[in-house]
């Protein structure tokens, strides 16, 4: 057993300094106590419904640690932001009811809190988020994560946003002991750190992780150590004391409005509860436990305020009865919230398209003339990717671009060249190698308000920001309830080509295709990088724009400069049109298709090029009617076989045009191998042209 205890009691000198020193009232007190037993008696409320098996999912109970989340908060202006945890109830009630300005909202705030940890349709996120993912993101709660550590990259994004805004808003960003072990606390802090961001960092160290100790998981005994890593102050607070805590919150928070950086601030606190309802706390005696009750959140301020002569007994009961009173209504409101209807599983997934039939009929007419003005400039993919950024950015000064290289050098594959030097370091970001933080913060600061173009440099590393760009990015909109945006673009690049192996080669969209709320898009050609780039930014929502290494260099005619075209997302072009064979594919493979397409043509083979252009949204209506004219289907991918993408388009058209299918299906895909270094195993390993003809020749056989 660890041997953890509580810090000391304050003493009345050093009460009344505090109080002093940050001029707090009376009246200010009061509204900290009523909000530590609001937040109490939620969570012991949580507790017994949890017990009585009335309440279903995760609910992890913060109750103890109050002193944290009502110090923090009080030391913040209402347009400042907090993000939050799995353990979040107390972060969300102490800034929503800081947030609400009558008893009325503040009566509204605490029944739609308890709506959503029920799960109904009252309730902040539409029963949607439920416990572990409350969030008001107009007023500021930029939300609570599941995934321990996921919420720290994203409130280094919203407070990039406030640097790149000019604004002196900054955010309080909570997180508990085990978090500061997981890799995005160091990157997090580090780019913070390196920007001078207004962060503050807030550990809640409540001792464990879900069982295990902080001292057998770590060698320093203070989290608040780790701030001079970064070059940042760190501070130890007694986590139990909302006034000590609002005192280092307060100047932290001067300290990042001044443009100084971000501060870690460190909590000592315990929590009442298991982790969750079905912990046991083998972990940790019953002694323990007593101790650190002696002297929790709401027994150190009652003590603070009765030194002071602020509080009686008698307030105290009633206050203690008006906040039994609101826990009464709130479930009362909660109980007569109707479950959400059906209908409501398939909203709020993805920010309504901007698309319009008239923008899809102009890009048919504009991609007519592309193909048969022989005069039309010729650009390369990265040219046009680069002339697709910049007209953006000079349109809308909320496009900006954050990545590794991307400055001076141009971005790895040049797609970048020449914007730095335009728009400067603040418009065009080098970051530090921290993938995950980049996603991350691309996140935050699309919910704070920017258009971000994050680059990876490499798809094959985009898992390392796996979490931050489908957990806390992609996801956001429906888990909080369809009340937030995220309108980011990751510009990646995948493929095999460079005889570069098995870890700058792949093809990873399959990955990416897989999660609700983010769109993929692969364009093959100048023409299509430009448009598609250009109408992913201006969407509303996060996308995965993935280019190919092989065709950065390739040239192809692009509309005037100066013309403002878009590609609408979910259109697919029909790149060769035939009546024999519908060929769908995309990105690169759709050059080798098309070649392919060319060599069966003299041997009286015609086939149908569908070059899909974005994966998601799909355009299904296209291949549909292509397979219903010709019959017969080939599907060809660079991604590894095994669960490719074009799975799940033959998947769609056994679905919805298994009738008209005058063979079976066939498709061209890489071999479910790394890909190898040697040219001759790399070229092997995906499909070429001689495969995929091969491929069309058995299904006309
Ligand atoms: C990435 C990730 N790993 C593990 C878990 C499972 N899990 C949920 S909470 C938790 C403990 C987190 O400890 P800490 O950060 O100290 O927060 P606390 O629960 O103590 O408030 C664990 C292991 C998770 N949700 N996410
Ligand atoms: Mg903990």
């Amino acid at each position: 057993m660890p041997d953890v205890h509580p810090m000391s009691p304050k003493t009345a000198e050093e009460i009344s300094a505090m109080i002093e020193e940050q001029a707090l009232s009376r009246e200010n007190l009061l509204g900290y106590l009523r909000q530590v037993k609001e937040i109490r008696a939620l969570e012991d409320n949580i507790a017994e419904l949890l017990s009585k098996a009335v309440l279903k999912g995760a609910s992890h109970l913060y109750a103890g640690e109050e002193a944290v989340s009502v110090g923090a908060v009080a030391a913040l202006r209402d347009d400042d932001f907090i993000t939050s945890t799995h353990r979040g109830h107390g972060h969300a009630h102490a800034h929503g009811d800081t947030a609400a300005k009558t008893p009325e909202a503040k009566q509204e705030h605490y029944n739609k809190m308890m709506a959503e940890v029920l799960g109904k349709s009252g309730g902040y996120c539409k029963g949607k988020g439920g416990s572990m993912h409350i969030a008001d993101v107009d007023h500021g709660n930029l939300g609570a994560t599941g995934i321990v550590g996921g919420n720290l990259p994203v409130a280094v994004g919203a407070a990039l946003a406030q640097k790149l805004m000019g604004a002196d808003r900054v955010v309080v960003c909570f997180f508990g002991d085990g978090a500061s072990n997981e890799g995005t606390f160091h990157e997090s802090l580090n780019m913070a750190a390196a920007w001078n961001l207004p962060v503050i960092f807030v550990a809640e160290n409540n001792q464990y992780g879900m069982s295990v100790p902080w001292a057998k998981v770590t060698k320093l005994p203070d989290i608040a150590d780790r701030a001079c890593a970064y070059g940042i102050p760190g501070e130890v607070v007694d986590g139990m004391d909302v006034l000590a805590v609002r005192g280092a919150v307060a100047k932290a928070v001067e300290r990042a409005r001044r443009g100084e950086g971000p501060s870690l601030i460190e909590g000592k606190t315990y929590r009442h509860y298991g982790h969750s309802h079905s912990d046991p706390r083998a972990y940790r005696t019953r002694d323990e436990e007593k101790e650190w009750r002696a002297h929790d959140s709401i027994v150190v301020l009652q003590a603070e305020m009765k030194g002071l002569g602020w509080l009686s007994d008698e307030q105290n009961k009633e206050l203690d009865q008006a906040v039994a009173a609101k826990l009464a209504k709130a479930m009362e409101y909660a109980n007569a919230s109707s479950s959400p209807d059906p209908s409501e599983v398939e909203t709020d997934v993805y920010a309504p398209s901007k698309t319009t039939a008239a923008d899809i009929e102009a890009e048919q007419k504009l991609r007519e003339r592309v193909r048969n003005d022989s005069s039309m400039r010729q650009l390369t993919y990265a040219q046009a990717l680069v002339e697709a950024a910049r007209e953006e950015m000079l349109a809308d000064p909320k496009v900006f671009i954050m990545g590794e290289d991307v400055g001076l050098y141009g971005g790895a594959y040049g797609a970048t060249r020449g914007l730095w030097k335009e728009f400067g370091d603040w418009r065009v970001i080098d970051t530090p190698i921290s993938e995950a933080t980049i996603g991350g913060a691309a996140v935050g600061a699309a919910m704070a308000g920017m258009r971000p173009i994050a680059e990876i440099m490499y798809v094959d590393f985009t898992p390392l920001a796996m979490d931050q760009i489908a957990n806390q990015g992609a996801k956001n909109r429906y888990m909080f309830g369809g009340k937030t945006s995220v309108p980011m673009v990751i510009r990646t690049e995948g493929g095999a080509g460079r005889a570069i192996a098995a870890h700058h080669s792949q093809s990873l969209e399959a990955l990416w295709t897989h999660f609700p709320g983010i769109y993929v898009v692969m364009p093959a050609t100048p023409y299509d990088a430009k448009g598609l780039l250009k109408a992913a930014i201006r969407d509303d929502n996060p996308i995965m724009f993935i280019e190919h290494k092989m065709l950065y260099g390739t040239k192809g005619p692009v509309p005037p400069e100066g013309e403002d075209y878009i590609i609408p997302l979910g259109v697919a072009d029909i790149k060769r049109p035939g009546k024999d064979i519908t060929l769908v594919t995309y990105s690169r493979m759709a050059l080798r298709a098309l070649e392919a397409a060319d060599i069966l043509a003299q041997e009286g083979i015609d086939v149908e090029v569908i070059d899909l252009r974005t994966l998601k949204p799909l355009d299904i209506d296209t291949i549909i009617a292509s397979v219903k004219k010709t019959g017969r289907f080939v599907g060809v991918s660079e991604g590894y076989e095994n669960t490719n993408f074009i799975n799940e388009v033959m998947a769609q058209v056994n679905d919805l045009a298994f009738d008209w299918l005058d063979a079976p299906m066939v498709r061209v895909c890489a071999l479910n191998v790394p890909v190898p270094r040697a040219e001759v195993l790399e070229d092997i390993a995906i499909p070429n042209t001689n495969r995929i003809v091969a491929a069309c020749r058995k299904i006309m056989s």
